[in-house]
């Protein structure tokens, strides 16, 4: 079947609009229908060429709403007509990852993923015949995709999946950080460093945990009025500060943070977070993605002192578990969707929508299809 995909052909560039020959699905594999994909700071993150892994020529994009359309052999858990949302952390139930009770990071099929691959080691896309690499399993800058079952939550088919999508990533990330990883208290003093799509859900979710303030960071003060809406207390721009961010905010909270988030991805301001954490009880939680041979570092007394260091991929959520109740969740009105979605505009005006994010206007932007 012939198909319209943003094609990334080599880091660097703009997307392109292209025609792809797509495959049907394999057994165990779905094609389903784009209606709208978000786009992430992760995607242009790999398109910079930064990702160690990146893979190029490909199809990028990860935070889909979408249809199923068709369904490969052996696949019993979604059928035609349902609506889903694309996994890149998959959910396979069954591996080591999956019963262990500690993580969502199924690893399945982590390492076909990692190149590009379905989990048979081959490419269902392609362009005159040559390959054309799928992106983080999902692959949603493209009127249809091919994904494996275990990376589809099949979810509520009343919620519009132009709003939706964003629960595919950014807002689940943030809010899933707080409540799933840090395990944020109720009173507890939150600073949150970055306040784009993940920043932002990150709020929401503090807000949720009954935080009891909740201290923005951006050098973008356009950011602040949305971040505010959320349930941010009050902001800091590094850049109105001659000291470290890190003594601002230790100054501002008398001796720190009991939680932080680094939702940029720069290693210099991963260290700020942690350091202006609490002593003895600190805990910072890294979300931000760092490029290829970039490394934190902060003096090991940080840590003997008690502050604690963590990650949080996808915010700590079981996508098929856990995303088809998070989309409920924003039915009945309980979390914050809409409000996220600043630009919509359709699939080939899509490097619009990086411009944007690389200008700093607005929290995200929805490819409608
Ligand atoms: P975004 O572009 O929407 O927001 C980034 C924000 O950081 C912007 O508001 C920008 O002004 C601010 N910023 C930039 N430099 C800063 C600095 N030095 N100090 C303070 N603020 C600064 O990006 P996003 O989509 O929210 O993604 C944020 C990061 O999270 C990216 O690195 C992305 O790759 C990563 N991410 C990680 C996961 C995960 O599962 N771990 C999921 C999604 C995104
Ligand atoms: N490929 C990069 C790392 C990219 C990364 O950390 N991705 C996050 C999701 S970002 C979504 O916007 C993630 O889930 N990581 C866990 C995983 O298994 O990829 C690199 O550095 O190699
Ligand atoms: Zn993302
Ligand atoms: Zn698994």
């Amino acid at each position: 079947m012939k198909i319209r995909a943003a094609v990334a052909w080599e880091a660097g560039q703009p997307l392109s609009i292209e025609t792809l020959d797509i495959q049907g699905p394999k057994a165990g594999e779905v094609m389903i229908k784009m209606v709208a994909t978000g786009v992430c700071h992760t995607d242009a993150f790999t398109l910079s060429g930064a990702d160690p892994e990146g893979i190029f020529p490909s199809v990028l994009g990860h935070e889909g709403g979408a249809i199923v359309v068709e369904i490969g052999a052996g696949v019993t858990s979604v059928a035609v007509d349902d609506h889903v949302i694309p996994l890149y952390t998959p959910e396979c139930g069954e591996c080591n990852f999956c019963t262990s009770g500690k993580t969502n990071l199924c690893q399945a099929i982590r390492a076909t993923q990692g190149q590009g691959l379905m989990p048979d080691g081959t490419s269902r896309l392609s362009f005159n015949g040559q390959t054309i690499y799928h992106y983080m399993g999902t692959s949603t800058f493209a009127e249809y995709a091919v994904v494996p079952e275990i990376a589809l939550a099949k979810i509520n088919r009343h919620a519009p999946l132009d709003k939706v999508c964003l629960l595919g990533c950014g807002i689940t990330t943030g809010v899933g950080a707080v409540l799933n990883t840090a395990k944020v208290e109720a009173g507890s003093t939150v600073a949150v460093f970055g306040l784009g799509g993940i920043g932002c859900g990150v709020i929401q979710g503090a807000v949720m945990a009954g935080a009891s303030r909740i201290i923005g960071v951006d050098i973008n003060p356009d950011k602040f009025e949305f971040a505010k809406q959320m349930g941010a207390t009050e902001f800091v721009n590094p850049k109105d500060h001659e000291l470290p961010i890190q003594d601002v905010l230790i100054d501002l909270t008398d001796g720190g943070v009991d939680y932080s988030f680094e939702c940029v991805g720069n290693v210099e301001l991963m260290r700020s977070a942690l350091e202006c954490c609490h002593k003895g009880w600190g805990e910072s939680v890294i979300i931000g993605v760092a490029g290829a041979g970039q490394e934190i570092a902060t003096r090991p007394f940080q840590l003997v002192t008690g502050r604690v260091w963590r990650g949080s991929a996808f915010g700590g959520v079981k996508g098929r578990s856990q995303l088809p109740g998070m989309v409920d969740q924003y039915m009945a009105g309980e979390l914050k969707v809409d409000e996220f979605v600043s630009h919509t505009m359709p699939l080939d005006k899509i490097n619009e929508a990086f411009d944007l994010m690389h200008a700093g206007n607005g929290i995200r932007s929805v490819i409608t299809f």
